[in-house]
Parts: C-alpha cells; sequence; structure tokens
C-alpha cells in the first residue's frame, strides 16, 4: 500500500493486505494514529475483501415490553421504576396489539430489548415469543439481550442452556447484542453493577450459538472507557468468535449523554466526536478479523455519519429502527425510524449498493436503482 504516513503501519498493512491477524499492541497503534487516510483504506479493505459494496439494512421494528427495571446502568435513561411516570408493562395481549398497531407489510424483524422485570415469570417471556409468531408469521423475533437472559435464568432458576433452548422451542430466531457494554471490570463496577457481568454474557452467547442462535455484540463507548479497555472488549469478543463463529455483527454504541445519571456525574454534554466514531468503527473492522460485519448504528451516529461510515469499515447501517427508544431516551438527536427507500438512497449515494436482509443476513432484496 502507497503514501502511508506513519511508519508504525507499514507493518500492520502487511499483515492485513496479508489476512493475517493484528495483535493487541498494533491494536492501539490504529486507535492512536494521526494517519487517519491509512487506517480508513485499511478498514475499506478489509470490508470489500469480505462484502465488496454490498451494504445490509433490515425493516425492523423495536419493541420492549417493559421499561420497569431494576438494575439501575448509570448510562441508562430508558428504565423506570414502578409507579414511575412514562412507565409501561404490556401484558402479552397488550404485546401484539402493540406491534399490529405499527405492523407494516414487509417488516422482517422485531427486535426486543427491554428493562429487566422483577415480577414477571419467565413463562410470560416464551408467551410473548409464541404469540408474535403466531400473530405475524414469516416475522422473525430477534430477542433479549444476554443481561435479560441472565435475568430469566435467575427468576427461573434455570441454566442458561435451558431458557435459551426454550425460547428457541417457542420460536426465538436471533439474539441482539446488548448488554455487553464494556467487559472490563473497572468501568462495568461503575456503570453496570448489577448486571450479568462479562463471564456471564460470554457464557450467555457462548451457548446461544451452540443451540444454532445467532446473535450480535455491541460495545458503549465514549464514557469512561480506556482505549485499551475497548480493545479488551473487542479481543475476548474475537476469542469467542474463534470457538463458536455464531457472531453475525459487531455495533459499537456512542454514548448518548442525556437524562442519565453517568452523564450527569461526568458533568458530560457533548456526544462523541465524528473522528471518534468513525476511528473505533475502523479498527473494529481490522481487529475483528473473525466478525462478518461492523454496524454502523445510525440512531447513536447520526444518518450522515453512518453514510460517511461506509467507507470506515461498515458494511451494515441496521435498519428501519422503528420505534428505536433506547438511545432517543438518552438525547440522540435522530429521527425515530427512517424508510427503507431512505436507508437506499443513503446507500446508493455512497456509492454502495444496498442489500436488504433479514435478522439472520439472508438478502431480502437488491436494491439495484435509485428508488422512486
Ligand atoms: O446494552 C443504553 C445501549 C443497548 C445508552 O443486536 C445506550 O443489532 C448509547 O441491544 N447511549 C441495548 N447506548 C441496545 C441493543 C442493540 C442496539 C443496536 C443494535 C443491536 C443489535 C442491539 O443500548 C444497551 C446499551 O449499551 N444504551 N443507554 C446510551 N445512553
Amino acid at each position: 500500500m502507497r503514501g502511508i504516513q506513519d511508519s508504525r503501519l507499514i507493518p500492520i498493512a502487511e499483515k492485513v493486505l496479508g489476512g493475517e491477524r493484528i495483535s493487541f499492541q498494533e491494536g492501539l497503534i490504529l486507535y492512536e494514529t494521526k494517519d487517519l487516510p491509512t487506517l480508513m483504506r485499511l478498514a475499506n479493505w478489509v470490508r470489500e475483501r469480505k462484502h465488496g459494496h454490498k451494504t445490509y439494512f433490515v425493516h425492523s421494528l423495536r419493541f420492549s415490553q417493559t421499561n420497569l427495571c431494576y438494575v439501575g446502568c448509570t448510562f441508562c435513561a430508558f428504565q423506570r421504576r414502578f409507579g414511575e411516570e412514562g412507565a409501561w408493562d404490556y401484558s402479552v395481549e397488550e404485546a401484539v396489539e402493540w406491534v399490529r398497531a405499527r405492523y407494516q407489510p414487509g417488516l422482517t424483524e422485531i427486535h426486543i430489548s427491554s428493562g429487566h422485570h422483577p415480577k414477571r415469570p419467565f413463562q410470560y417471556y416464551l408467551d410473548l415469543v409464541r404469540a408474535l409468531k403466531e400473530n405475524f408469521p414469516g416475522v422473525q423475533v430477534k430477542a433479549w439481550t444476554a443481561a435479560e437472559i441472565h435475568h430469566f435464568s435467575k427468576i427461573a432458576r434455570l441454566p442458561y442452556r435451558e431458557i435459551l433452548q426454550a425460547l428457541k422451542e417457542a420460536g426465538l430466531d436471533a439474539m441482539p447484542g446488548g448488554g455487553a457494554e464494556i467487559f472490563a471490570e473497572r468501568v462495568r463496577k461503575q456503570i453496570a453493577k448489577n448486571k450479568v457481568d462479562a463471564k456471564g454474557w460470554l457464557e450467555i452467547h457462548r451457548t446461544a450459538h451452540e443451540l444454532g442462535l445467532p446473535t450480535n455484540a455491541t460495545m458503549l463507548y465514549g464514557h469512561i472507557e480506556t482505549l485499551e479497555e475497548r480493545l479488551d472488549h473487542m479481543d475476548r469478543l474475537r476469542a469467542l468468535q474463534d470457538e463458536t463463529r455464531g457472531f453475525m455483527s459487531f455495533i459499537p454504541l456512542a454514548f448518548q449523554p442525556d437524562g442519565n445519571a453517568l452523564a450527569q456525574a461526568l458533568g458530560k454534554r457533548e456526544f462523541t466526536t465524528g473522528l471518534d466514531d468513525l476511528r473505533n468503527l475502523a479498527v473494529a473492522r481490522i481487529y475483528l478479523d473473525n466478525f462478518p460485519h461492523i454496524k454502523g448504528y445510525w440512531a447513536t451516529l447520526t444518518p450522515e455519519l453512518a453514510q460517511v461510515s461506509l467507507d470506515w469499515g461498515v458494511s451494515d447501517i441496521d435498519g428501519t429502527l422503528i420505534e428505536e427508544k433506547i438511545v432517543h431516551a438518552a438525547g440522540s438527536p435522530t429521527p425515530q425510524g427512517l424508510t427503507k427507500e431512505a436507508l437506499a438512497e443513503i446507500i446508493l449515494k455512497a456509492g454502495r449498493i444496498p442489500v436488504e436482509r433479514d435478522a439472520l443476513y439472508n438478502e431480502v432484496r437488491v436494491w439495484a436503482k435509485t428508488p422512486a
């Protein structure tokens, strides 16, 4: 590769172009370098080797059966306590009606992530998956983060494997990647001390993969974590993916600083910078060589930066995100949903090929031309 300004990137580029894995120390160099054009070109090279110009998105409804939660993660502006204004807690019937009111033809997935309800029994969640599959046949249910699976395991007093097997039998298609936050203990005890720990999160995903349930993995960044801790997070994911190959995508989530205790404690008002977001995506694309996709999550990046991110390693921009509430509660200034046409346009105008997919990355439609 010509034109490398930072000589420390020369051996890294050789490795990347040769299909070799980079080390932790080399990952740190990628976080530090001022040679951003080379970083971008390397990430894009990996992305194009894996997917060419194809860029994926999904028609997705976001649903949370409750925002009641006893966990108290300090970054979260979504959680509510019993009796608090704005709290909701749907029965199975109410959940089905909520989805029906927002159902659109061509909807592909219902993505569920929610609070840890202290009282609902595990049976409720099985009934909910079954009811959604029965009422909306053909729609895939991608539901509950590892944090919620851990909670189900506690209330039902059953091992992770039995919880996941029962959910799969009820119709669960895949799991979202939330609840990962930052694995490092130092950070976790400050931002998510009552949530499943790193070992539990990884164990749940390992078990899901063994049962044939594909999953994603997120990373919440831009708060109190160090760059080493971001890489450590990716390193643990890379190691698990070597064993199971069950992760579909990695989703860095830029911390949104409104209405949460963490932002208040930090006195923090600003969002992550665009360059930090892009660099982070590029490092992820290069470091996580065994992950099929790096997602540019437009609800935290903004649609504009998500479009730019397609040159920085990103091959998926998630989707229509109808009714996204978690990052919007924390101040995301983006729309609460985009149409498929708008997403295809964003991708086409970046010179890439929009591919509508399902929750499992099966292709639904290639949007070859600019939509009307
Ligand atoms: O784990 C909460 C994050 C996650 C904030 O699998 C915040 O495709 C930023 O699971 N600022 C849940 N992020 C969302 C989730 C998800 C999201 C997108 C794609 C996928 C996928 C899964 O939301 C939580 C947490 O990290 N979150 N509060 C906040 N203030």
